[in-house]
């Protein structure tokens, strides 16, 4: 049996993608997950992987051409194992709209067997009662706003699986993959709504369901003036979902501390033309990447995340770190692997790349998972201090603002010196007061004392 597999839905908004690289030939036998094509939209490279083992019979794309959402990828002869795979993805209604069709039988369909496929999952048991768990609930003042398309492009999740998903209204972003890669599966999204069903009756949190939040209607602008409508870029809103999910789900406090870095500033100064030929650029944020790193080994509850419905604390043992990086269409935040196993000329060069990266789109899915704990600067452009909010599901960030001379009193004197403001926001649940003043004191201190690095870090 013969199938072709199509460029899938990449998102509201976007209707065709760069074909970036075809990894992929006639005559290969592919493997289910094995990436087939890497593609570009305005938002990230994205690997697009097989739904399907089977022998390429056809390649339908080329490097540097566009294809368009929907336009087959490659067709492929499908091997017998795979068949249950395609009937499942079938059973879940993949046929059952008129969007886009990711994975289709070369033989056509009726309309009429197509709603007779849309019927039949619509009544199967899970599908009703889910629904109306999500229904029964929506009279309450709450929001069960769950926007799906924003995300598709991040999520590693086939179009069936998403599909499913949102029939059924669960918020796909929220649910873990125990596949390839961490890849969601429909078993996992049945699960993650199951326990959403638990988490409902009981009254609990639930990521991705706000709750006790209702909407408010905008007024008519209009009435006062010119306005213009123009839609939200897919960065802004899923930046957007991110961080209303962080604000009303996390209990925040911000520390605010000061560093005296004018001797870290002279270290800096010493060996930029260094870091330089070296392919990075020495700066503050490059520095605090490695003092923050040995925070996090000292105050391991930094490098935590919180899992309630199993009221367990899950500790990382590696440290990732994300860096905030200010883009034409909005905040990104790639993550350094490993950041304590590197030294600041390593960390300088992987900076800089990482941010050319995000402002010229090119990051990969890769690149902008596994953080453990997120830096903000924003002391390139100015501000004394700010209240960041933390990146989900880690614990904390800390937001630095712009250095200035100060007058501070040394040894009986006042002295100009350089100091760094610095706002530690943290998740109250798991991190207490003390723990924090600590912890950025600590920072503070390794800013003014490097040597503590290597003593405690
Ligand atoms: N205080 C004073 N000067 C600072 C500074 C600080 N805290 N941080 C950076 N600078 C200076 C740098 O030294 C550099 O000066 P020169 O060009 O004279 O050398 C200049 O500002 C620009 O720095 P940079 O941006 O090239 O380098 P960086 O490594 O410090 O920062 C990055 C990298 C990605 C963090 C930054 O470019 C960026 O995008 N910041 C914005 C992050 C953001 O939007 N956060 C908000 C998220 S919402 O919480």
């Amino acid at each position: 049996m013969i199938v072709d597999f199509k460029l899938p839905h990449l998102g509201e908004n976007i209707s065709s993608a760069d074909i970036i690289k075809v990894l992929v030939k006639e005559g290969d036998k592919i493997e289910i997950d094995q990436i087939i094509v890497e593609i570009e939209t305005d938002k990230a490279t994205i690997e697009v992987p097989s739904e399907v083992s089977g022998i390429i019979k056809k390649v339908h794309v080329k490097e540097g051409t566009k294809a368009k959402v929907g336009e087959p990828l490659i067709s492929v002869e499908v091997a017998e194992e795979d068949k249950s795979k395609i009937d499942k993805l079938e059973k879940v209604s993949e046929e059952s709209t008129s969007e886009q069709v990711q994975l289709t039988s070369q033989t056509a369909h009726t309309s009429a067997e197509i709603e007779n496929k849309k019927a039949k999952a619509e009544s199967s048991p899970l599908h009703s009662e889910i629904k109306e768990v999500v229904k029964e609930h929506t009279h309450m003042p709450q929001v069960i706003d769950i926007p799906q398309d924003i995300v598709k492009t991040i999520v590693p999740a086939a179009p069936s699986v998403r599909r499913f998903a949102r029939e059924i209204g669960i918020d796909i972003t929220q649910v873990r993959g125990s596949g390839p890669k961490g890849r969601i599966t429909i078993d996992d999204v049945k699960a993650y709504a199951k326990l959403l069903n638990e988490q409902i009756q009981k009254g609990g949190i639930v990521p991705g369901v706000q709750v006790g939040i209702s909407k408010e209607p905008l007024p008519d602008f209009s009435k006062w003036g010119e306005i213009e409508r123009l839609p939200m870029s897919n960065v802004r809103r899923k930046t957007a979902e991110h961080l209303s999910y962080a604000w009303n789900t996390v209990p925040h406090v911000t520390q605010f501390d000061k560093a005296d870095i004018s001797e870290v500033e002279k270290f800096r100064k010493q060996y930029s033309n260094k870091v330089e030929t070296a392919g990075g650029k020495l700066t503050v944020t490059a520095i605090l990447l490695k003092v923050v790193a040995s925070a996090l080994k000292i105050f391991p509850q930094f490098n935590s995340s919180v899992d309630m419905e199993k009221n367990e604390v899950i500790y990382k043992k590696y440290i990732n770190i994300g860096v905030a990086v200010d883009t034409e269409k909005g905040l990104l935040v790639p993550v350094i692997k490993d950041v304590d196993k590197k030294n600041i000329t390593q960390l300088s060069i992987e900076l800089s790349e990482i941010s050319r990266k995000a402002r010229d789109k090119k990051l990969s899915l890769e690149e902008m998972q596994g953080g453990c704990f997120t830096i903000s600067n924003l002391g390139g452009i100015g501000g004394t201090y700010f209240t960041p909010i933390v990146n989900t599901p880690e614990v904390a960030i800390l937001g630095v603002s712009k250095s200035v001379f100060e007058p501070v009193y040394v040894d009986g004197e006042f002295k100009p010196r350089l100091m760094l403001p610095l706002s530690l926001s943290y998740d109250h649940r798991i991190i207490d007061g003390a723990d924090a003043i600590r912890f950025l004191r600590w920072i503070v201190n390794a800013l003014e004392n490097p040597l503590l690095i290597f003593l405690e870090g």
